[in-house]
């Protein structure tokens, strides 16, 4: 990067390695780079994911779904190593075009079914089992509402303040604090919401919450970017509550392992495939125990 202002070519090239943190995976077309197909387990439902936020989302709601006591949400899950690329693999390019996680493949039908973009693989569950979205028209509407302002206010969040504030090469003044102005109405939108209601649809917990949660509540937990004190998070009481309320939800804390490659070795689920993993398998029972000092 010079010291010179950039002024944009006619033509924007493609400079590789100049994306940041991101530069070995980003790239400016589509498609697999790879042959490579994707496990299937012994569940109809079979995910690709990762426990990042996007991720999360469905991992949450299949938990949720499974705790209410629908069996047939059973599932296996597999990771997929984003930062190895594993997400340009033709058997993933299969399931999600547009190369990220999460992507179901729903083999409960005569044909498998796949489904792409966090948002629909939350209605496409809720639906298959008609929980966690009302039938109510205004009540259903409110919900779908909700969970497609996460979708579009998300990006924002993500793709603008927190790559800038904390992913970019340099600091741009006026990058971050545009993005955090806009982070910050969004929080404000939400408050203001849950100052009046329960929920985001209303009183019932939804998917919407189940999509917002693990972008919004994280961040109002401090615990995305590390930018909790620069966005003043402690000053959204309503969104305060709503965050400590969900992540009390033992389905929450579940879904929050499946997929997880980092953080402490008890909260890693690498793949799941049956409930008894939680117990069995996360990565501080399969990791070998270290050396006994001498
Ligand atoms: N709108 C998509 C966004 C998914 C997304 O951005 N996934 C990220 C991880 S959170 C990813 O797979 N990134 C890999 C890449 O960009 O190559 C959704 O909600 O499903």
């Amino acid at each position: 990067m010079s010291d010179t202002p950039y002024v944009p070519p006619k033509v924007w090239t493609w400079q590789q390695g100049s994306g940041g943190q991101f530069a070995s995976i980003n790239r400016p077309i589509s498609g697999p780079t790879h042959e490579a197909d994707l496990p299937v387990g012994r569940h109809p439902l079979q995910l690709y994911s990762l426990a990042t936020p996007n991720g999360v989302k469905v991992t949450i709601l299949l938990e949720e779904l499974l705790a209410l006591g629908h069996t047939g949400a059973e599932y296996d899950a597999w990771p997929v190593q984003i930062m190895k690329g594993e997400q340009f693999g033709s058997g993933f390019v299969g399931a999600n075009p547009n190369s990220k996680i999460p992507a179901l493949v729903d083999r409960s039908g005569v044909a498998p079914v796949r489904v792409f973009e966090s948002g629909a693989i939350l209605v496409h569950l809720a639906e298959k089992f008609r929980a966690f979205l009302p039938t109510d028209p205004a009540a259903r509407a409110e919900c779908l509402s909700w969970l497609f302002w996460q979708m579009g206010s998300a990006p924002f969040l993500g793709g603008g303040f927190g790559h800038f504030y904390a992913y970019a090469p340099t600091k741009i003044e006026y990058a971050i604090d545009r993005y955090a102005m806009e982070v910050k109405r969004q929080l404000d939108v939400l408050d203001k919401r849950l100052a009046s209601s329960a929920y985001l649809a209303g009183p019932e917990y939804t998917i919407a919450d189940m999509a917002t949660w693990p972008w919004y509540g994280q961040l109002a937990g401090g615990k995305v970017y590390g930018a909790g004190e620069f966005l003043g998070v402690a000053d959204y009481v309503h969104l305060q509550r709503w965050t400590a309320e969900i992540a009390a939800r033992p389905a929450v804390t579940r879904g929050r392992k499946v997929n997880c490659l980092f953080g402490p070795l008890e909260d890693q689920l690498h793949e799941r495939h049956d409930a008894s993993d939680f117990e069995l398998r996360t990565q501080d029972k399969l990791a070998p125990a270290p050396a006994a000092a001498s």
